[in-house]
């Protein structure tokens, strides 16, 4: 099959978000709250099995919610927990930019060069991956991603597999037609139930993660002068992740 489309997950994949973007978030957020607790880093890693910023809220509370005093529903109240945590996301990238990982925009650029279209496919709610969109590209580049599907507008988050099956159906497009890049094992798994090929960049949360069914597995996307390290897959000898190799996996 020729390759038509990438679908990018967002944090952990096209930037390193999670601790010191969304995890900082909500704790700024729980010191505002008034709440007592607070996520470090190991935790907060644990914590990431979890998907989506409002289950993950509601996990945590719901083992301590008794002892919280919470006096209105707790889903009313993590809705509300959500909207300052997301408060402070948007501030924090608005103020020091999270940096895209190594070799995603000369990526997005091959694949527009080459007509390979760009998708996304998050957990994240939709308006937080606007956010890092906004904040990380530039207004053309942007406009590139013709495809969202991230958030609530799916019942089951990842490791289901409707957010990509979502973008698959906003892109009019097979999975055999479009190759995933996700960060970590519950990505991997949504992405592979979709159909989807997918190439693995880890990174310092998901590195001890297992991913059997993931095409290859490197350690960043890399650049012509800074190579890939393959943990596993067939490079077929590129140094960096390119169209040409994207299209090798489409194509055996
Ligand atoms: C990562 C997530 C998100 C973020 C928090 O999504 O699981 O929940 O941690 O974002 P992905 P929200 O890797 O699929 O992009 O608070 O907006 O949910
Ligand atoms: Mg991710």
């Amino acid at each position: 099959m020729t390759l038509k489309a990438i679908i990018f997950d967002v944090d952990g994949t096209l930037a390193e978000t999670e601790k010191d973007g969304h995890r900082v978030a909500f704790n700024l957020a729980f010191e505002e709250s008034g709440l007592p607790f607070r996520w470090d880093i190991d935790l907060y890693g644990k914590l990431l099995d979890i998907g989506g910023g409002k289950e993950r809220l509601k996990y945590y509370l719901s083992h301590h919610s008794p002892s919280l005093g919470i006096l209105e529903s707790l889903d009313q109240f993590i809705v509300k927990l959500h909207q300052i945590k997301s408060r402070y996301y948007r501030q924090l990238l608005l103020n020091n930019s999270i940096p895209l990982r190594l070799g995603v925009k000369r990526l997005i650029t091959e694949a527009k060069e080459n007509d390979v279209r760009l998708a996304i496919a998050s957990t994240a709610s939709e308006d937080n991956v606007k956010a890092l969109l906004n904040t990380a590209f530039d207004d053309e580049m942007r406009k590139w991603f013709e495809v969202i599907a991230a958030g609530d507008m799916v019942k089951n988050k990842k490791p289901a597999p409707d957010i990509y099956l979502l973008a698959l159906e906003k892109l009019n497009l097979s999975a055999k037609e479009c190759l995933a890049i996700e960060d970590s094992n519950q990505g991997l798994t949504a992405a592979t139930e979709a159909g989807l090929t997918t190439v693995i960049t880890v990174n310092q949360y998901t590195q001890q993660q297992r991913f059997d069914r993931a095409i290859l597995v490197i350690d960043h996307l890399g650049e012509s002068d800074q190579p890939f390290q393959v943990i596993m897959g067939n490079s077929y000898d590129e140094q960096y992740f390119n169209i040409a190799l994207a299209r090798h996996y489409l194509s055996s």
